[in-house]
């Protein structure tokens, strides 16, 4: 028997208007009915309990309550308007407490996942988004239109701080743009934060010196709040303009402060993690969801997969970041969400990686287009060769790629092109 409570929900006739809407796939628990499962979880994410409570005025009721507009069973797709006056402005924990909190646990469903929100204007205004954004990043970088070529120092963890800063110039030397620390990379004992900035950064230098192009070297503050706000505040003062985070590690929280210190550093959001929601396609939170998060909160660049690459996520779960999604196309859009038109909020670079080598590089711009970072760990480091070829056999394919030009032909001419695609076959 439905609980009385969940009833009162259903609003088919409903037109939203500065409504916040939030798209669920519900999977409704045996002998519950959809519209149940649905009324169940528009309750329990805005104003209701199991029961009904004398406390709840009927103005309330009126003034609050969330109503269901869209029901497609086939899909198992509801959209739920709420009044925007259940959200706090410029919170996303209390976002993510009130429509991504209670309702995965609730016995009414057996599967429940966020796929896509749709804020009103007034929500969207109260957060920053990106400092640089697509164009801001560009501008630093000095590189006009290509995909960033970037690398991720491997091994992940081992090397000391000198050994590290060693195979960051290697990479800068041979080609590539950026290179980051791996997200599990914060402060060893082997690799104090702090040496490895300082080190690596001297590396930078000298690369920039040798190649006379601009350099960008990723540091990892991840760490408890206040120690990564002072490693922010010691990339900063050092005069290195990124700082790299693990956005699911350290929270939606801590991820506003750091954008609302505004210390001018780019911020590159690692997503380790995000799979425990994202990767079951019947419960849990999108990746849409997380990066539609990130950009609102500010990072100028996220992890979205390789759709070629090593870890799940197809190209619909990577494309799905900014195509519009059967039966849950609530923003206008298309291209992807990191870089449509958002009131105020700049566009965020999508960082594609996870298994990558030049081989993939072709259909990886072919699928995703030049607004990206393509970053290669294995891919470069694993060169027979070494860092420095593996990085100029990246380059190689990614030129080659932009000039239309076949890799097959490329490495008839580049000898570290060939090495790669012969490791690496695609
Ligand atoms: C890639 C790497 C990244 C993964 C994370 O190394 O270190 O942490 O890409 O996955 P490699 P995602 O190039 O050796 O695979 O980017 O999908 O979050
Ligand atoms: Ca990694």
């Amino acid at each position: 028997m439905p609980t009385k409570a969940y009833s009162g929900y259903l609003n088919p006739k409903y037109i939203p208007r500065a409504d916040l809407v939030a798209a669920f796939y519900i999977e409704p628990a045996a002998g519950v009915s959809f519209e149940e499962a649905a009324q169940a979880v528009a309750s329990e994410s805005s104003i209701g309990t199991w029961t009904s409570v004398s406390t709840l005025s009927k103005k309330m009721k009126k003034e609050l309550h969330a109503r269901i507009f869209f029901l497609n069973k086939r899909t198992k797709i509801a959209k739920i308007a709420y009044p925007s006056a259940l959200f706090e402005s410029g919170s996303i924990p209390q976002l993510l407490s009130s429509v991504a909190g209670n309702v995965f646990g609730m016995k009414e469903v057996k599967n429940l996942r966020l796929l896509d929100i749709n804020f009103p204007n007034r929500y969207i205004r109260s957060f920053r988004g990106p400092a640089f954004g697509i164009q801001g990043i560009r501008k630093i970088l000095k590189v006009k239109k290509r995909p960033l070529l970037g690398t991720i120092v491997k091994p992940k963890l081992g090397l000391n701080a000198k050994e590290h800063a060693a195979v960051a110039e290697q990479a800068w030397l041979g080609g590539c743009d950026i290179v980051k620390d791996d997200e599990n990379l914060t402060s060893m004992r082997f690799n104090p934060f702090e040496k490895r900035l300082r080190q690596t950064l001297k590396a930078r230098d000298n690369a920039e010196k040798v190649t006379g192009e601009r350099k960008a070297y990723m540091p990892n503050i991840t760490a408890s709040f206040s120690k990564m706000m002072e490693r922010a505040r010691l990339v900063k003062k050092l005069g290195c303009e990124y700082a790299m985070v693990d956005v699911v590690s350290v929270g939606w929280s801590a991820l506003q402060d750091l954008r609302d210190e505004n210390f001018g550093l780019i911020l590159h959001g690692h997503r380790a993690g995000h799979a425990a929601f994202t990767r079951n396609p019947k419960h849990g939170i999108s990746m849409l969801m997380l990066a539609k998060l990130c950009r609102l909160v500010g990072l100028d660049q996220l992890h979205v997969g390789a759709i070629v690459g090593k870890m799940a996520g197809g190209k619909r779960e990577v494309k799905a970041i900014g195509e519009e999604i059967e039966d849950t196309i609530i923003h206008k859009g298309r291209g992807h969400m990191l870089s449509e038109n958002w009131l105020h909020i700049k566009p965020m670079l999508a960082v594609c990686s996870g298994g990558l080598h030049p081989g993939k590089i072709p259909p990886l711009v072919k699928a995703m287009g030049n607004d990206i970072v393509i970053q290669l760990g294995g891919g470069i480091h694993g060169q027979p060769l070494g860092t420095r070829h593996g990085a100029i056999a990246a380059k190689q394919a990614l030129d080659a790629t932009l000039a239309g030009i076949s890799l097959d032909y490329a490495a008839m001419k580049h000898f570290e092109l060939a090495l790669a695609l012969r490791k690496w076959p695609r």
